[in-house]
């Protein structure tokens, strides 16, 4: 048989004049196409086994890796948010390792112990560069970007922002807002004509139109709400979100915020390609164009709150008087106190850039947390006549603080919500040494052996999955699963000790995170809800809709309600809402 001369690719190129000529001189092609073939095994040796031989965790154990390049990216990110991670926790125990994009190994661990020590160790483990810089352009240089002495000096002008007393000072600012909260949903309820947008995105079915009361998505209602919080106590100024729909300042920071949370692939470059931040483009375009109204106004109120504290003590500051109990004037006056040094003094710009903090930190936390709980009562209907009937019993339609924090049932349905569905459901951290972590409970290695300490190397991502910490029944107990407030309100001990473990700031939870770097506003967050589920109980009754859609926990930065089937109308949640007969 004849076999046909073949040519070989090289030759088959010289014959082609398309080609220039270096191209059909075999040898320099020979060389080029050598040259690109040893780069590209020389990134892969490193990528992949040179990584692996050299990583500080090796021994723990954890999940194949379903895709060479993808690692187990793509299970993650078709799974519940976090749910792979309680799948891999019950399997390998609480510390264990798995596989990002490109060969990059991710260290995973919900035991409290490790916890505990990555986040009181802040400084050994600040957020990472990327989300740093990402917050940065957002927010400018604020105290959730600040790292080391910086945010050391930052946390300590904010404190008297959220102490108890300052917080006690902005209750009637959150029953004020409750309160009109109420009157729109009633107005809402009683319209007739009104069935479509501003009730909910999608329109009543026949099975959910209930006498007396409405289908309404709460996660809008109390997202303005929340939002008219913040401006008013966080810097005295009225979005009047829940009375008027278009605010220039209120558009100007949800456009900002948007688009500096979209991840689409340009960002994912830029994780890769940092220099890429650089390039001009339609997001970084819309980014500039609304800081610049933020920062016109955030200005001109803080210029405004300094000429108040220098006008009325113009001979030096005591730091008792009083401008006004917004966080802001607060945060002012303490800053422009005499007995400050001035090295601790934060600059204007730092002053400017917590008001856009508070804005973003403290307005979706907020509203996605009351959408929960609402959610959770609705399903619960017991719990939602149980926690009523202790919020009737008081008898005053403004309670205090401290009434309100003596409702047993009140605290625990929060805490409990909280703990299942955490506005937050994870955060990130990088090693900036190498550094050796100590685990409470030792997990298996590959080689059988036990492991009670894992060294990270310098530069490692340390992923904190709050969320997965629900699931721990190591922790919780056998029902770590199921909605039981009263978990808290009659504790088994045994259990109690485990849970005294988590190294959160508030109730035994991760929520708000723990350490030196836990939640700022977490009194302030828990007044706001508690006041606002206080006047909302007395006021209505909420129910699931008959036609029962199938709700979703969708996670970005915040865990946020989507309905499946309805993922276009964005996040929502649809309840009935009706107010009590009598
Ligand atoms: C239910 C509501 C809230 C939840 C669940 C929540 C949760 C959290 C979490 C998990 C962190 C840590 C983030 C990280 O380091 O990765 C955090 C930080 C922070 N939160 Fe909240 N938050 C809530 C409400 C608020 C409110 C109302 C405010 C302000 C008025 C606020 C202000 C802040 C600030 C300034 C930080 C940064 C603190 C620092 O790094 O020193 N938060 N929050
Ligand atoms: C409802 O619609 C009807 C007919 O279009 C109108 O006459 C009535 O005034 C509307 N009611 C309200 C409260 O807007
Ligand atoms: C505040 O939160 C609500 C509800 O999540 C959201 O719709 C709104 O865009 C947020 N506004 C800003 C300015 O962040
Ligand atoms: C923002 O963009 C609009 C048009 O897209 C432009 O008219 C406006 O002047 C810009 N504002 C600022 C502050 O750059
Ligand atoms: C990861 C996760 O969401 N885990 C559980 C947290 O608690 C809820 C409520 O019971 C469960 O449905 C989740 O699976």
């Amino acid at each position: 048989m004849m076999v046909p001369n073949s040519l070989s690719l090289p030759d088959a190129l010289r014959h082609l004049a398309v080609f220039p000529a270096w191209v059909r001189s075999s040898t320099t092609l020979h060389y080029t196409l050598g040259g690109i073939a040893t780069l590209l095994l020389g990134l892969y040796l490193y990528l992949w086994p040179y990584r692996a031989w050299t990583l500080t965790f090796r021994n723990l154990r954890g999940p194949d890796p379903d895709h060479w390049f993808w690692g187990n990216i793509k299970y993650i990110l078709k799974s519940d948010p976090i749910a792979p991670h309680v799948e891999w926790a019950k399997k390998y125990g609480p510390t264990y390792r798995y596989r990002l994009l490109g060969g990059t190994h991710r260290f995973l661990t919900t035991d409290p112990v490790a916890l505990s020590y990555i986040l009181s160790h802040a400084d050994l483990f600040p957020k990472p560069e990327q989300t740093r810089q990402a917050l940065t352009d957002l927010l400018g240089n604020g105290v959730l970007v600040a790292e080391g002495a910086d945010h050391r000096r930052q946390r300590k002008a904010l404190n008297p922002s959220f102490s108890p007393a300052a917080i006690r000072g902005m209750v009637p600012t959150f029953f004020d807002k409750a309160v009109e909260l109420k009157e729109k949903l009633l107005t809402l309820i009683e319209d007739e004509n009104e069935t479509g947008e501003l009730a909910s995105p999608s329109p009543a079915l026949e099975t959910d139109k209930v006498e007396g009361g409405k289908k309404i998505d709460v996660l809008k209602w109390l997202g303005k709400t929340t939002l008219d919080v913040i401006g008013i106590a966080g810097f005295s100024y009225d979005f009047k979100a829940l009375t008027e729909p278009n605010n220039e300042l209120a558009n100007a920071y949800n456009k900002m915020f948007t688009a500096g949370m979209e991840v689409g692939l340009f960002q994912i470059l830029q994780f890769l390609v940092p220099f890429l931040r650089h390039i001009p483009n339609e997001r970084k375009r819309s980014i500039e164009n609304s800081t610049a109204v933020t920062r016109t106004v955030g200005k001109r109120l803080v210029e405004e709150k300094k000429k108040a504290v220098l006008a009325s003590h113009a001979e030096g500051l005591e730091k008792g008087q009083d401008i006004g109990n917004d966080l802001l004037s607060i945060l002012i006056k303490a800053n422009m106190a005499s007995d400050v040094k001035p090295e601790q003094r934060l600059t204007d710009e730092e002053v400017l850039a917590q008001i856009t903090t508070f804005m973003l930190a403290g307005n979706e936390t907020s509203s996605t947390a009351l959408t929960w709980i609402l959610y959770t009562l609705s399903q619960h209907p017991d719990v939602q006549t149980r926690l009523r009937e202790e919020i009737m019993v008081v008898d005053d339609e403004r309670p205090s603080l401290e009434t309100l924090n003596s409702l047993p049932l009140l605290d625990a349905v929060m805490r409990e919500t909280i703990r299942l569905c955490p506005p937050v459901p994870s955060t990130l951290r990088q090693a900036t040494e190498t550094s050796v972590i100590p685990l409470g409970t030792p997990v298996i290695g590959r080689d059988g052996k036990m492991i009670d300490s894992v060294t990270l190397a310098k530069g490692t991502m340390v992923f904190i999955p709050i969320l997965a910490i629900n699931e721990s029944q190591e922790i919780w107990g056998s029902d770590a699963e199921t909605f039981n407030p009263d978990r808290f309100i009659n504790p088994d001990q045994a259990l109690t000790a485990k849970y005294n473990q988590i190294p959160g700031v508030w109730g035994n939870l991760l929520s708000f995170l723990g350490g030196t770097r836990n939640c700022i506003g977490y009194r302030f967050a828990l007044a706001e809800m508690k006041v606002i589920l206080f006047v909302l109980m007395r006021t209505f009754e909420f129910s699931l809709l008959n036609s029962n859609p199938k709700i979703q926990k969708k996670s970005s930065i915040v865990m946020r309600p989507r309905i499946i089937g309805e993922e276009k109308l964005g996040f929502q949640m649809p309840l009935i809402v009706k107010p009590l007969s009598g």
